[in-house]
């Protein structure tokens, strides 16, 4: 803490410009190790525990998984933190302190049950409840409006419901540089005011429940990954957040400034995707309403200081939210968002005369059925820098998607590849690995990861090589106990392990990864003699709990893995395990361990991943689609340290309009992949019951399946075979494993933060 105020001071002394981080999700998972870790305390706490009887391994254990995200777009927010504070930049993450974190997971009967994450049941250790700053957050209700003494129209919102917004700072320590940032999250607390009117009137138990009410506005986080929610307590969550943190934005400027002239100079705000972009039409409400200037003034400002990253082509994850309810939740937002849009749309029409297609598309109200805001475009307009996550996704964002927006503002759009912050994602959790590498190269590497390419020189060496086996072997011991433990599944460590974890999602095609578990099932059945590699086939990832696809998709992996984990024929050859309630910390425990990982979205869907960079930073090999960062990884690794299979991107298109080749096509012409469809249709992997996964099958079939699972099957099969091969040469498999690591120093998100901070913040970093 007192490194903590300290940092804080020298942003204040050094008038430093500030960075302000928004986002919904922040999936921190455990702080002790990682503090531990960062402040140079791991020795001393360890013996120090030791003299108290306790085991320190034990006592991180014990720890509640700060679950405040669903996937890639939360952890993602998380390693920025660790970044920022490693880099010394004057940065803030804002966002909400739920009551409930993505929801606990178990498989009962082979599906998802869903539970209630409680991980502030016993309170946290590392929140500091900062009842000092608390904030009116204002809804509903009506504006008036009326000219002031120059003939400007000024608007006041009034009548409105009050929810207080409470600050929790969560203190992120940087890596050996005494430099400790805030993650300040907000909890909903019921007004006084409220209370009081219904007090008044003798009302106790209203009062109440309207405190309860209130008070909802932060008991839980939305559980759906990529798919938009439509709920009117989401839009809430959204602008409570966002109010309160420009409450404290505004308090820190006003500090030291009379106007606004500095404050592009003084305070960068990033989105993170759309989820906080209602801050653009709050910050103009604020300029206009209650400092008065004039709607050209605050616009500039506005535009200067914003910049919005955008994750996902996905349609089905893109924002809108119905005029109706905006209107009705934020009347003031309402009438602020059809300005920018009148504004805007005489722009369009200059630049575009007569194209009544590029107003009714680049329009930030959809006027089709129900007229909706769409987010997407909001955040663009009132942005400096969009921003895509790796390179192939910003290309797609520019041709497909903004395309309008991009030929209007051709700077406006660039790439920022993701990264993963090196402390958690080698260091804390796979220090045996972070030890041999330093005892070779030195331990600077963890702060400057492009130094890890000094392994490159090791690659070979055969004593080298032996040292980078056990420490494998080592970690998939450990895993292979913890799968004993939480499946009662026996698995060999000697076993290629093979893992697929993230959300359950249909583009990113579990399906066809189970598709092949199938055909390597049915072969070893087929070739009781084979000397293929023995495979242990994990999964681990959640479902939203509406998704009724992902669902079964889940039941389809878990009843496969009956099937063959107790198929006296099989041995040991094959295990398939479904590890349940992936999260953080299971997945420190899984990355480095895996032998294999799996990166098989359907090309043109997955905007970058960053598991992908975790299994390589851990040693890994990875069979993968060329899609997001997969292909900046093939071209860091090389073609010869990475398996590729499948269409890419253009041909994903191609196929989409021309259909040249139809899944029944294949499943005709193939009978491996005749087989394994009728294993499942035929109940082989559900007693024998044909309809339990029906859909399943129809979807693959379908010459409509999105994501193409047959067309890129027969080349992720022929992969696959490929590996098995090459994993049974221990020496090869190595050197490429080593190349693999040594080549992932641009995945750091140090880089990607530094990448931030100079081309879209205009901060410097402190070191
Ligand atoms: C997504 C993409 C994934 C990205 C991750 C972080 C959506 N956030 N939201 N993300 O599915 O590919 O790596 O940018």
């Amino acid at each position: 803490m007192e490194k903590w105020i300290n940092t804080q001071k020298t942003f204040y002394a050094e008038k430093k410009k500030r960075v302000y981080y928004l986002s919904l999700e922040f999936l921190v998972g455990r702080s002790l190790g990682n503090a531990l870790i960062n402040m140079g305390l791991m020795n001393e706490v360890t013996e120090a525990l030791e003299q108290l009887g306790h085991d320190l391994e034990d006592l991180r254990e014990r720890e509640e998984d700060a679950a405040l995200g669903n996937g890639g777009l939360g952890r993602l927010a998380a390693c920025f933190m660790d970044s920022i504070a490693t880099m010394k930049i004057p940065a803030y993450g804002y966002g909400i302190c739920y009551d409930y974190g993505i929801f606990h997971q178990k498989i009962i009967d082979g599906y998802q049950v869903e539970s209630p994450d409680s991980w502030l049941r016993f309170g946290s250790p590392w929140m500091y409840e900062r009842t000092a700053f608390v904030y009116p957050v204002n809804f509903y209700r009506r504006v008036t409006s009326c000219l002031d003494e120059n003939g400007n129209y000024r608007a006041t919102w009034i009548d409105t419901e009050v929810v207080m917004a409470m600050a929790c700072d969560m203190l992120v320590p940087g890596f050996n540089n005494d430099h400790v940032i805030n993650m300040r999250l907000w909890k909903a607390r019921a007004s006084r005011e409220l209370d009081l009117s219904h007090f008044n009137v003798g009302d106790y138990i209203g009062s109440v429940d309207d405190k309860v009410r209130s008070e909802t506005l932060s008991k839980v986080l939305y559980p759906s990954d990529e798919i938009r929610e439509g709920q009117e307590l989401r839009l809430k969550q959204q602008y409570f957040f966002v109010a309160a943190t420009f409450c404290d934005i505004m308090r820190r400027y006003l500090k030291h400034n009379d106007d606004f002239i500095d404050f592009p100079n003084q305070v960068a705000v990033q989105l993170n995707d759309t989820h906080p972009a209602i801050a653009i039409p709050e910050l103009m409400r604020l300029l206009l309403d209650d400092h008065g200037l004039a709607w050209e003034v605050a616009w500039d400002i506005c535009v200067k200081t914003f910049a919005y990253t955008n994750h996902t082509l996905m349609p089905e994850a893109l924002e809108t939210w119905s005029v109706e309810m905006i209107s009705r939740v934020l009347p003031r937002h309402m009438e602020i968002i059809y300005e920018i849009n009148r504004r805007f749309l005489e722009e369009v029409a200059m630049k575009f005369p007569g194209s009544k297609r590029k107003i009714r598309e680049m329009s930030i109200i959809e006027e089709d059925g129900v007229r909706r805001v769409r987010m997407a475009n909001l955040a663009i307009i009132g942005s400096h820098s969009v921003n895509g996550v790796a390179a192939l996704h910003t290309e797609l964002l520019k041709r497909d998607l903004f395309r309008n927006f991009h030929e209007m503002y051709p700077r406006r759009i660039n790439s920022k590849t993701n990264g993963i912050t090196p402390r958690r994602w080698l260091l804390k959790c796979n220090p045996d690995l972070a030890a041999l590498i330093g005892e070779e190269i030195g331990f600077d590497y963890i702060t400057d990861l492009d130094q890890l390419r000094k392994l490159e020189a090791h690659a070979d060496d055969p004593a080298f090589q032996k040292r980078w086996q056990q420490v494998k072997r080592g970690n998939k011991q450990k895993l292979s106990a913890l799968i004993e433990q939480t499946c009662a599944i026996t698995v060999d460590p000697d076993s290629m392990f093979d893992i697929q974890v993230k959300r359950i999602h249909e583009y990113k095609r579990q399906l066809l990864n189970i598709l092949h578990v199938i055909a390597f099932y049915h072969r070893l059945i087929g070739e009781p003699d084979s000397t293929e590699a023995a495979r242990t086939v994990i999964f681990a990832g959640k479902a939203a709990p509406s998704y009724k696809r992902a669902k079964l998709i889940i039941k389809l992996i878990t009843s496969v893995a009956d099937v063959v984990n107790r198929d006296p024929r099989i041995k040991d050859r094959l295990k398939v395990v479904f590890l349940p309630n992936y999260n953080v910390s299971l997945a420190e425990k899984i990355m480095p361990a895996a032998d294999l990982s799996e990166q098989i979205s359907t090309a043109g869907t997955e905007a970058s991943g960053t598991g992908n960079m975790k299994f390589s930073l851990n040693g890994a090999l990875t069979v993968g689609t060329l899609d997001g960062a997969n292909i900046e990884i093939l071209e860091e690794v090389g073609s010869e340290n990475i398996y590729i299979f499948g269409m890419t991107a253009e041909q994903v298109e191609y196929e989409k309009l021309h259909k040249s080749r139809t899944p029944l096509d294949i499943y005709n012409t193939n009978p491996v992949v005749h087989r394994i469809i009728d294993a499942i249709g035929n109940g082989q992997f559900s007693s024998g019951d044909t309809e339990t996964f029906r859909p399943l099958v129809d979807d693959l079939l379908s010459e409509h399946d999105p994501y193409l699972l047959l067309l890129d099957l027969e080349s992720y099969l022929t992969c696959q075979e490929t590996i098995s091969r090459e994993f049974l040469d221990k020496r090869t498999w190595s050197r490429k494993s080593i190349l693999n690591v040594a080549r992932m120093g641009k995945f750091s998100s140090d880089r990607t933060i530094g990448e931030y901070a100079r081309e879209i913040w205009g901060v410097e970093p402190g070191i």
